[in-house]
């Protein structure tokens, strides 16, 4: 009997495959008519700043046909807050493993939300986004590594719950940010966030977005997420890994953990196929049998184990 329980770091999941912030409303609801979510390894909530934010004006999101989409929502949340009151108590009376996606422009916004969680056991990590693309300042804590440190060591000091940094593609080098962001006390990183793109609409001669550009989502982002996992796990083995990037189904889920990711998390796919993480669960649960694994944890970074390319 294959056994899919695993962990990241100091979390245990259930599973290694989480819904990705952003792609499964705020707290999950729209998936009730599909499955439980205690089924799943994890949530990870919409990003929650200390105030509600209405988000960018529409239209918020272009499809690339067969590649994936773009978007444009400008962190729309009800704020901390509110979610503590309303939607902590769904995911609790579900049995969700909660992560809580956390969102800022300042150190102390972001302190001003981890405050409102930091004590509370329901949640299994904080999930720090340091990249969201749409926002004024929005990649600037995830393209500077003084500032990733800053940040993740001043949240170190607020909370016992594990810290999870997610990072940027938007940069020349993850491993940098990666150091800092390990350096500070992270528990694991989350790589990667949506990649800064750009579409056009030929109709009115202008970018399809309201700020032209938008973060870039889907199966074409795929390499790009496992190049930056590949890069990540040769130089820091031990920091684990949540592998996020255009994963359409187990065979991508695989390939995340083989490159050296602990967890993965699906994003754009839900739009796609909202059962595609239940799927996706499942198409692990035959790989280990036909693969007579004890443990999926068994083959994560495994590929590196392989390599024998010079320079790989
Ligand atoms: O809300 C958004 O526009 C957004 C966020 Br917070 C993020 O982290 N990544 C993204 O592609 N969009």
């Amino acid at each position: 009997m294959s056994n899919l329980n695993t962990t990241t770091g100091k979390v245990s999941l259930k599973n290694p495959v989480l819904l990705a912030s952003g792609t499964c409303g705020v707290a999950g609801h729209e998936f009730e008519p599909y499955f439980n979510l205690s089924e799943l390894g994890g949530i990870v909530t919409k990003s929650l700043s200390i105030k509600p934010r209405d988000g960018n004006p529409a239209p918020r999101v272009v499809e690339i046909p067969g590649c994936g989409m773009l978007n444009s929502i400008g962190l729309q949340n009800p704020g901390i807050e509110y979610f503590v009151k309303n939607e902590l108590p769904y995911l609790i009376k579900k049995n969700a493993t909660i992560i809580i996606n956390i969102v800022g422009e300042t150190v102390d916004d972001y302190a001003g939300a981890v405050n409102f969680i930091r004590d509370k056991n329901e949640i299994s990590a904080i999930e720090l986004n340091l990249s969201c693309p749409n926002v004024s300042g929005g990649l600037d804590f995830s393209q500077d590594p003084k500032k990733a440190f800053t940040l993740i060591s001043e949240m170190k000091k607020l909370t016992k719950i594990p810290l999870w940094a997610k990072l940027s593609p938007n940069v020349t080098d993850i491993t940098e940010i990666v150091k800092a962001s390990v350096d500070a006390g992270s528990d694991g990183v989350s790589l990667i966030n949506t990649v800064l793109g750009l579409a056009i609409n030929r109709w009115t001669k202008k970018p399809a977005l309201p700020r032209a550009t938008g973060g870039y989502s889907g199966p074409a982002i795929k390499p790009i997420a496992l190049r930056m996992i590949w890069d990540t796990h040769k130089k820091f083995p031990n920091i684990p890994i949540i592998g996020i990037g255009g994963i359409h189904t187990a065979d991508d889920a695989i390939e995340f953990l083989l490159c050296g990711a602990s967890c993965v998390q699906i994003g754009t796919a839900n739009f796609v196929n909202p059962k595609a993480s239940i799927e996706i669960i499942n198409g692990l649960k035959d790989y280990c049998e036909k693969n007579k694994l004890n443990s999926i944890s068994e083959i994560v970074g495994a590929a590196h184990h392989l390599v024998t390319l010079s320079g790989a």
